[in-house]
């Protein structure tokens, strides 16, 4: 029996709560000693291990004039193949349904005209089935990939759900939860580090994200701008995207640039967290919302929309608050309760930090470990 795997994770590389995932427990199955592969176009930005057990494969993409679209499904496809093939790889696991399960599905297929058989595990994030699997012109591969998978798992049960109702599934699906890595949070606050951001009497409230639209960056705007006429905060924005600039603008027109702060993408983003009081996440759609837990597990109280599997990481009236999407009366009347009531604020703080504690990596590590060792002895 195998008790060492050697493991192909295949994600995206950007600022996003898929990558973190698939980076975070790629570099955990490392240090329980699997060999990981990581393979995409670019490094995974929290990938910055150095260890034996840990290698990258870049996809490259070269271009030629006859293609007016670089065909980046077929260039991982074959990198795929060459890495199954000659680091002797046990199970692939893939994030995200376009591209990588597709391409791993034609992998594997190419795969077996060598003899190989390689187990593909594909975990949906949401996007991938929200967005994208509501149009129409994705349905038919993102369905395919799934039933051709060898095993599925959503990273929320509202996840499943929606995968379950949108698509013709032919097979089982598995929920496991994302995760986080208490180890790395509980640490105490730094007094000078805060005070470079505000003053000792002021709360800080946080956003992080890719400001991609799904985000509703104009509602954490709105919400702060309508408390922090009343309270004393300062708002620090993290991440990028496309409506940064708009944001930015709209901090000027409402004469907040002051209290706002805009720290582009940073990796460490526990650091900051920690300082946090509140986070705000008035997203559209959240399969899960990744960057809730991990403000959770810095003791931050959350001020949520109750969108898709928020309600499973940010508990209503206990953790922080719920509110449906672009309620931004409710979310910024909510954030000004917590703000007048310290003794509230702190017992939501602790709180959450204790919820975020069921989705410690250790619980949730050997989840996908079953699957795997399944998947191998079939
Ligand atoms: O939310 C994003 O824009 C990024 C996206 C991704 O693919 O990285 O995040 C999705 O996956 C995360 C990890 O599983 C989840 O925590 C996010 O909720 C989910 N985003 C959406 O559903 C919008």
């Amino acid at each position: 029996m195998l008790d060492s795997l050697k493991i192909g994770i295949v994600c995206y590389p950007t600022y996003g709560g898929s990558g973190v995932v698939a980076t975070e427990l790629g570099i955990a199955f490392a240090e329980k000693g699997h060999e990981v592969h990581f393979i995409s176009y670019d490094q995974p930005f929290r990938l910055d291990l150095f260890s034996d057990k840990v290698y990258y494969h870049e996809v490259n993409i070269p271009s030629y004039p006859l293609f007016e679209y670089p065909p980046y499904e077929l260039n991982l496809t074959s990198k795929l193949v060459d890495v199954a093939i000659h680091e002797k790889l046990d199970i692939l696991h893939v994030h995200y349904a376009i591209p990588h399960a597709s391409a791993a599905i034609n992998a594997k297929q190419i795969l077996s005209t060598y003899g190989i058989n390689l187990p593909i595990i594909t975990t949906l994030h949401g996007t991938d089935i929200t967005l994208l699997g509501t149009d129409k012109s994705f349905k038919p591969v993102i369905e395919y990939a799934i039933n051709s998978s060898d095993a599925v798992t959503t990273v929320s049960e509202n996840l499943k759900e929606i995968t379950l109702e949108n698509f013709n599934i032919k097979r089982s699906i598995d929920y496991v939860p994302n995760f986080i890595d208490m180890k790395l949070y509980n640490k105490e606050i730094d007094g000078n580090f805060r005070s470079r951001y505000a003053c000792d009497d002021e709360f800080i409230i946080t956003h992080i994200s890719n400001f991609r639209k799904v985000k509703r960056i104009r509602d954490v705007i709105t919400i702060f701008s309508n408390i922090n006429k009343s309270h004393n905060c300062k708002l620090l924005m993290i991440g990028d995207g496309p409506d940064r600039l708009m944001a930015e603008q709209m901090c000027r027109k409402l004469e907040i640039s002051g209290s706002v702060k805009f720290l582009g993408k940073l990796k460490l983003i526990e650091n900051i967290l920690s300082l946090a009081d509140v986070f705000v996440l008035p997203s559209e759609t959240e399969s899960f919302g990744l960057v809730a837990l991990e403000a959770m597990a810095s003791k931050v109280a959350v001020i949520s929309t109750d969108s898709g599997g928020l309600p499973e990481v940010n508990i209503d009236g206990h953790t922080g608050y719920l509110s449906k999407v672009g309620d931004v009366d409710k979310m910024s009347s909510d954030l000004s309760n917590l703000l007048s009531n310290p003794e509230l604020l702190n017992t939501m703080k602790s709180n959450a930090f204790e919820h975020a504690k069921s989705f410690d990596l250790p619980n949730i590590l050997p989840m996908y470990e079953d699957i795997y060792f399944k998947l191998c002895q079939k």
